[in-house]
């Protein structure tokens, strides 16, 4: 058995270990954090998890699709069919603290709390960071999970950029991995018997049912999707009314009809969040307007009816505005319900929490087709996420971690 570290504040409580990245990322124009894949603040937080790995005296070790790893076995047990528990640290623009980093955290203060239980784990306790998480970089959400388990090809996940138009082969290069090495990862795959990932709620359902912690049962589809219209720059002073073709125009009509074809199929969550006229002077009619869809439902013939509508409309929109449009789908991910029987044993050892649904997606729905995964959700008194306002209390942090190792010991032994 590994020394015990030094217990501190911040490396004893889920809120202590947290309040030591507290200030890393902040984003003082848009509040909250952020923190892209393979930042300078990212890249901290990385470093803030190895090192609280190494204070544990686990040894971090990244693999070739950038997943950062974590092994404590004590009883030298065969490496497959690990117990894996984690999360990620990347956020979206002006995300909230939680967001990722709380499971993380309380991947960590679990491995403690095992440890105080003294719980002789039969089989290998697996720790696991994913990047781009969010996609809030390169577009494409859960990339790292994607990677590994060859649901996106390495070769069309290097050729993404960012918005200032580096790959991913590049950044991922000058972050230290090899870009030879991305893709599906048999053998890393093979290590993970069950995965169970903790993360703050993104929504209401614990306030509403007055618990810290829940099970989830599924996790609805979603997909994005990128709207071009193209239209003529021009002048913003000697170009007449009559005469122009502003994309922005036909855009901007585009979100509210959006809206419209979301409100009438029930259940359907659409949602234009990221809007960029090209070349965005305030004196320019653009030239181009880039647009971002992303469209969730829990059946995803109606989120692929949904998109074919709002495309529909988009060249309808574009045409009557003298401009034209282009769609391209940028990631889809159907609806994951997680293995019923692992997300019981759940609820049975945690004497019976709640199950709920969420809209939010998260590495767990990618491997979720590859192995047994579950996930907990730890109460957000705000119900708010993606925004500065996701919270999450000292107590309830505690009692996630508190019930993820009780989760863990359960699978363990
Ligand atoms: O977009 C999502 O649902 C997740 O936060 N990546
Ligand atoms: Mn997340
Ligand atoms: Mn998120």
């Amino acid at each position: 058995m590994s020394e015990l570290p030094t217990p501190t504040e911040a490396t004893t409580t889920t809120a202590g270990l947290l309040s030591a990245i507290a200030d890393t990322g902040r984003d003082r124009v848009r509040g909250g954090y952020s923190r892209p894949v393979f930042s300078t603040a990212e890249r901290e937080l990385v470093d803030w998890y190895v090192a609280e790995l190494d204070r544990r005296g686990l040894q971090a070790q990244t693999d070739r699709n950038g997943i950062v790893w974590a092994w404590w076995n004590p009883a030298g047990a065969p490496p497959e069919g690990a117990i894996v528990t984690g999360s990620h640290l990347d956020s979206v623009p002006g995300g909230g603290a939680f967001d990722g980093p709380l499971g993380v955290a309380s991947a960590l203060r679990a491995v403690d709390l095992l440890r105080e239980r003294e719980v002789a784990p039969a089989r290998p306790l697996g720790l696991a960071v994913f990047p781009e998480e969010e996609g809030s970089r390169f577009g494409v959400a859960c990339l790292g999970s994607r990677l590994l388990t060859g649901a996106i090809s390495a070769e069309r996940a290097l050729g993404l950029t960012d918005p200032d138009g580096n790959t991913f082969a590049d950044v991922a290069r000058a972050a230290g991995l090899d870009p030879a090495g991305f893709g599906r990862d048999e053998q890393t795959l093979a290590r993970i018997g069950t995965f169970v990932e903790l993360h703050v709620e993104q929504g209401r359902g614990l306030i509403d049912l007055g618990a810290p912690v829940a099970v989830a049962s599924s996790i609805i589809g979603h997909g994005r999707w990128k709207f071009s219209v193209h239209g003529q720059g021009n002048h913003a002073g000697t170009t007449l009314l009559a005469d122009r073709r502003d994309p922005l125009l036909a855009a901007s009509r585009l979100v509210v009809a959006v809206r419209e074809v979301a409100a009438a199929h029930p259940g359907t969550r659409a949602t234009v969040g990221r809007l960029q006229p090209v070349p965005g002077g305030t004196n320019v009619i653009a030239s181009r307007v880039d647009l971002w869809l992303d469209v969730r439902h829990p059946e995803d013939a109606v989120t692929r009816a949904v998109v074919a509508e709002i495309s529909r409309r988009a060249q309808e929109l574009a045409a009557g505005e003298g401009c034209t449009v282009e769609v391209r789908e940028e990631s889809f991910g159907g609806t994951v319900d997680f293995d019923p029987a692992l997300a019981r044993r759940l609820t049975t050892t945690l004497g019976g929490v709640p199950t709920l649904p969420t809209g939010a997606g998260h590495d767990a729905g990618v491997l979720a087709e590859h192995v047994p995964t579950a996930m907990l959700f730890t109460r957000n008194p705000t119900g708010v996420s993606h925004s500065p306002e996701e919270f999450c209390t000292d107590d309830d942090a505690e009692r996630g971690s508190t019930a993820l190792a009780d989760v863990l010991a359960d699978l363990l032994t």
